[in-house]
């Protein structure tokens, strides 16, 4: 069983429709904790990471917003998630995606610690590749990729400890991309499952071929699960609706997939807007995705051996 930590991350800098904020709390009531420890897992909640008081770091792009606060919740969650995965999984509670700037370089810094080669994969509707140099929104919440794999453009930002090769970072469910990103994009070995993988191949052989990987290099699996990834329909709560997104069923059986290959490490829940959502229902979906990613089934059947 799993030693799960939870770490509260309520980031809204990072966007500009308020509300992540409250996402921590949401996955409280909704029962994160309740179903990990049903499930026969160890939880302790951390409770909410605090930032230091903002810095005054500018940066030439004048549409860049919050720049000090994001570095500041940078700082603080690389810090936050690196102690935690020392002793065990860290769940982190968001709070929008900008957030991933500090978790993603904590698993960094502990990779880097324990000799062990850090993977990602990146479950959204948005690449999130640009830099703080190519945005044009401003919004940060749409640079941590970029800044996990080493890009240029992130001057005002620390150094990110030991940047990602593309080659072990796989984006999934992917729709919305700018032409900066995707350009950049280009110039890396990212594996980029847009929606127009899945559809044609399915969840299953394009997840099972990353996993492999992960798999064969003994690595670190980092999962970041932005509420976007999921279709409008099914998880409202979310300021950046893109149409189009994985179905209920589609998300369980990543989760499960994930799940059945023992390699998940660390785990971000972001861009759930409480404010938004109708009755709960899509803090729910997240808590129940969780679910089965830490081990739920829908019957207990012998475990098929992966691959
Ligand atoms: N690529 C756009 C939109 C976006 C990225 N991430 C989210 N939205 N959630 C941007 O603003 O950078
Ligand atoms: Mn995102
Ligand atoms: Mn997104």
């Amino acid at each position: 069983m799993t030693h799960c930590i939870l770490l509260g991350a309520p980031v809204d800098e990072g966007q500009r429709r308020p509300g992540c904020l409250m996402g921590p709390a949401a996955y409280r009531t909704a029962g994160l904790a309740w179903t990990l420890s049903a499930l026969g897992h160890g939880v302790e909640d951390r409770g909410d990471v605090v930032p230091d008081a903002p810095g005054n770091e500018t940066c030439d792009n004048p549409a860049v917003h919050a720049l000090p606060e994001t570095i500041a919740w940078t700082n603080a969650l690389r810090e936050a998630t690196a102690a935690a995965l020392a002793d065990g999984m860290p769940i982190i509670m968001g709070g929008d995606h900008s957030l991933a700037l500090g978790t993603v370089a904590g698993v960094a810094q502990h990779s880097a610690s324990v000799g062990r080669p850090q993977f990602v994969i990146w479950l959204d509707a948005h690449s999130d590749f640009h830099t703080v140099v190519s945005t044009t929104s401003g919004n940060l919440h749409g640079t941590p990729m970029a800044y996990a794999a080493g890009r240029d453009g992130f001057d005002p930002f620390p150094p990110f400890p030991a940047p990602i090769p593309g080659e072990n970072i796989c984006m999934f469910g992917i729709r919305s991309v700018d032409p900066a990103e995707n350009a950049a994009m280009q110039e890396t070995d990212i594996t980029v499952n847009d929606m127009r993988v899945l559809d044609e191949h399915g969840i299953v052989a394009p997840l099972r071929a990353f996993l492999d990987r992960v798999r064969a290099a003994d690595g670190l699996l980092h999962v970041s699960l932005d509420v976007d990834f999921l279709d409008p329909s099914i998880a409202p709560a979310v300021g950046t609706t893109v149409p189009g997104g994985t179905t209920f069923r589609e998300a369980h059986l990543v989760m499960e997939l994930l799940h059945e290959s023992g390699l998940v490490t660390s785990l971000d829940l972001v861009e759930l807007n409480p404010f938004l959502d109708e009755r709960g229902r899509t803090a729910k979906l997240m808590v129940d995705l969780v679910g089965s990613l830490m081990g739920r089934k829908v019957f207990d059947r012998p475990t098929r051996s992966y691959g």
